[in-house]
């Protein structure tokens, strides 16, 4: 008998998972091993894969439902979560069996992970963490659920045509989805409109349309597999798919109506980060996904439990911003009208359940709704949040607010138009409201939330954002994850903290240059894809500068170009001088409405082009602007990057992210002190990050006192040229004046300060140079800097959030 190649391997577990592929292969694709494509091996490695994965997620269930175990909920609009392949195997620790398996089928496992799209349900930062979130929920083995939106269509893929922004639908379900799996017999009916007519002694919401809202789960594997947490994501049905009698009439499209209307529901993620949409439609999607998420949450309560007023102990509800905050007047909506407790008793369980997350300070970001928008959309709800409100209204004036302090703290904002103020619906409907950095914390007492704070003074408190150390080290850096455990000892995986033991080596000249060498192979596996789906050729000895993220006028992105554009006029006019060779990378989406930002990209392209094609800083400057910046080209970049760009104005980047990532992988921070930056500074010490630039208290004051950004651009020789040659068409010969409003915006205005720390950021970049120049001392920082961020583990993050917040740890 020939012998199966498999067999014949020494690893019987890969044998096993080989037998399980080729079993999957025949019997739920329908191809045998001949017949079987690229597709087909990528289907069937998910799918046998699964199978693993789900006697576990069955235990985890059934062990939570013996224990009566309290269950944490984390309500969000988004779920960044990539790919999940690569992230499940290394989870389960089954990497080297399934690539073995398939190898000896002549598959390539790696090739199939680039097969896997990106699931993008989120904008940026905030559904990236809720993903890292989800992930190490599972691997501190606390029972959670994740409930969000399955959207057909997620984050825009963007292309770059000609310099500028070109949004085009994503359909990562072209091909289905291997790893979900559709319950239909969890659905909920959803409302929407109507009237609210008395009944009895209570009342009754007749929605004057209807849609039904199904879950679709997807298993959240932690580290070391000893969980499986589900995501919950809700797709919308119509009740009646098609109107028969309309159909028949000849109103064919008219017949449909319905299934358009509820699809919609579910279409597309609104790709407005930091900045909400205000669309009808937006409303009525946070509210679909709440209000069955709501429901699920007490059908399982009061299914295992029988009473719903035990709900707080055993149920926590994490509210992701203020997107799903209408949930406070949902869960009051299902305690009051359907399960029938007091107004008083239910809003006591709604405080205790709930929590909710702050991220973002940016008056243009805090959600507010036209109150006859919301009254007509959910018309029990209104009255239940002026319930809400006049409970609220009457403390504060009993603890002796004044008007200005009232109306402040009302959920009703009557300044101009009126308007339903999620944040402070949020806010009063919650036990805790948490910011993601202590800087951004302390600044939500001191601002937006001031008079609440003054009400409730326990009420806020800092949970400052982490990053999951399985995808953001072990699974995008294996080379240098390697050489970590080879000098510490594997301790790391699984307390990414005991990274400081690294601290004691970091002038170890031999592990410096191990972790240069791993850094130097990811800089040519990156110069090697750019070249690949670019055609551009990097130096990979050159300092990789990084700056990717979403494009927001706050982060400034518009400072780097132009102290890049006044480096390239340095470079060309002291050439005799030793210039340290540099790859400016940028990557980010622009939301499509938002003017600016999508000018920012096209300059970034035109500054590429034109430096990019001049002999005269050949091997000293490129600048790449890499398109579609994603997870899964975040998991490319970073562990490649040498120097990580943080240059938001001072007091309006909440906390960042990507800054931990960078750290993590061995990068020095350039930065200002701003969100989370100031805590990085704290724990890997001033000598090894470059912060420069005004604080947020100087920041504040600079405007206080008047800011007039002409004196300070007068004041700078080399800002006023940078500024001049972009705004007089240097780098847009074909539309000369293409660049003069944003520059322009500089010389009047300049909200974010950009001429203010130009100075400092270009004297930040020399020392920069300098620091490289050193490369002892550049190797040393940048072992500091791995060692001592472990702290930025979501793991760290989350057992937080457990211990003082959900009562679960
Ligand atoms: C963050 C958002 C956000 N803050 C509105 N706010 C959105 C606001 O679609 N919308 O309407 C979408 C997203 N996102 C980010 O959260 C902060 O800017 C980061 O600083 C922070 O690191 C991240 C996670 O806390
Ligand atoms: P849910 O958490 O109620 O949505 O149920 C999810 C899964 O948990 C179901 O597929 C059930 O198989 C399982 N489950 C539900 N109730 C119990 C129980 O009482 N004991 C063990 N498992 C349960």
């Amino acid at each position: 008998m020939a012998s199966d190649p498999v067999s014949q391997t020494r690893n019987d577990a890969a044998a096993q998972l080989g037998k399980d592929i080729l079993r999957v292969l025949r019997r739920r694709i329908g191809k045998d091993q001949k017949a079987a494509k690229q597709h087909d091996w990528y289907a069937s490695a998910i799918l046998a894969l699964r199978d693993k994965i789900i006697d576990v997620w069955i235990e985890s269930t059934q062990r939570t439902y013996e224990n009566g175990g309290k269950r944490v909920y984390y309500l969000s609009m988004e779920f960044l979560i990539g790919r999940l392949l690569r992230d499940a195997l290394s989870n389960l620790g089954v990497s080297d069996d399934m690539e073995a398996a398939l190898a000896a089928y002549g598959v390539d496992l790696a090739e199939l992970e680039e097969l896997e799209p990106d699931a993008a349900l989120g904008n940026g930062g905030l559904g990236r963490l809720a993903a890292c979130f989800m992930e190490s929920l599972a691997t501190l083995d606390i029972p959670a659920y994740g409930y969000g939106i399955r959207y057909v269509n997620g984050m825009f893929r963007q292309r770059i045509d000609d310099g500028w922004q070109v949004e085009l639908p994503e359909t990562w379900l072209a091909h289905g989805n291997p790893w979900e799996f559709e319950r239909l017999e969890s659905t909920y009916r959803i409302g929407f409109g109507g009237e609210v007519v008395i009944e009895g002694d209570g009342v009754m919401w007749n929605a004057a349309e209807q849609v039904d809202a199904t879950a679709v789960d997807t298993p959240v594997v932690g580290w070391r597999g000893k969980r499986v947490n589900t995501l919950r994501l809700w797709t919308a049905n119509p009740i009646d798919p098609i109107r028969l009698d309309a159909f028949n009439a000849g109103d064919h499209f008219g017949a449909l109506a319905g299934t358009v209307r509820a699809e919609s529901l579910v279409r597309v993620l609104y790709p407005a980060d930091s900045s909400p949409a205000g669309q009808e439609l937006r409303l009525r999607q946070e509210y679909f996904f709440t209000a069955a998420s709501i429901q699920d949450i007490v059908r399982r309560h009061v299914q295992y439990e029988g009473d719903v007023r035990t709900l707080p102990e055993k149920a926590a509800i994490q509210l992701n911003d203020t997107h799903p905050s209408v949930a406070v007047a949902e869960l009051m909506r299902v305690l009051v009208d359907v399960e029938g407790l007091e107004f008083d008793e239910a809003w006591e369980i709604c405080k205790q359940t709930i929590s909710y997350t702050n991220h973002t300070l940016l008056p243009e970001a805090l959600e507010t709704w036209p109150l006859p928008l919301f009254e007509r959309m959910l018309p029990r709800h209104m009255q239940i949040i002026y319930a809400i409100n006049s409970r609220v209204l009457r403390e504060a004036r009993r603890a002796g607010c004044s008007d200005a302090q009232i109306a402040a703290i009302s959920l009703i904002d009557e300044s101009g138009e009126r308007r339903v103020r999620m944040a402070n619906l949020a806010f009063v409907g919650a036990h805790s409201v948490n910011g993601v950095a202590a800087l951004h914390t302390d600044l939500m007492k001191e601002t937006v939330f001031a008079d609440l704070h003054a009400l409730y003074p326990q009420r806020i408190n800092n949970k400052t954002n982490g990053v999951t150390p399985r995808r953001w080290l072990q699974q995008c850096n294996p080379g240098l994850t390697k050489v970590i455990v080879d000098a510490i000892g594997p301790a790391f995986l699984d307390d990414a903290e005991a990274l400081c033991a690294l601290n004691a080596l970091a002038d170890d000249p031999l592990l410096g240059d191990r972790i240069a060498e791993v850094k130097r192979s990811n800089k040519v596996a990156l110069a090697e894809h750019i070249r690949k789906t670019m055609g551009i050729r990097l130096n990979p000895d050159a300092m990789f500068d990084v700056q990717i993220k979403r494009i927001h006028e706050y982060k400034r992105q518009l400072l780097n170009l132009i102290e890049t554009v006044a480096l390239y006029d340095q470079i060309r006019s002291h050439p005799e001088r030793d210039w340290v060779p540099r790859v400016k990378i940028f990557g980010g989406k622009a939301a499509s409405s938002y003017h600016n930002a999508k000018l920012i990209i096209k300059l970034a392209n035109d500054i590429a082009r034109r430096v990019n094609a001049d002999p005269a800083v050949g091997g000293l400057l490129k600048v790449v602007y890499v398109p579609n910046y994603n997870v899964s080209l975040a998991e490319r970049i970073i562990p490649a990057a040498d120097l990580s760009e943080q240059i938001s104005t001072a007091g309006m980047e909440a906390s960042g992210t990507g800054n931990m990532k960078f750290a993590l992988n061995g990068a020095l921070t350039i930065g200002t002190l701003d969100g989370a930056n100031v805590e990085i500074r704290d724990r890997v010490g001033e000598d090894n990050i470059v912060i420069f630039g005004l604080t947020a208290e100087e920041v504040a004051e600079r405007r206080a006192q008047g800011y007039d950004p002409r004196a300070v651009i007068e004041g700078s020789r080399e800002l006023g040229q940078a500024l001049s040659a972009i705004a007089s068409g240097v780098f847009s010969p074909d539309d000369p004046r293409r660049y003069e409003g944003l520059i322009s915006g500089i010389y009047d205005h300049d909200w974010f300060m950009c001429a203010a720390d130009f100075d400092a950021y270009a004297a930040a970049q020399r020392d920069v140079d300098g620091r490289w120049e050193d490369k002892a001392g550049w190797r040393a920082s940048a072992i500091r800097n791995i060692a001592n961020v472990g702290w930025f583990s979501s793991d760290r993050t989350i057992s937080e959030y457990a211990k003082e917040i959900w009562k679960v740890l």
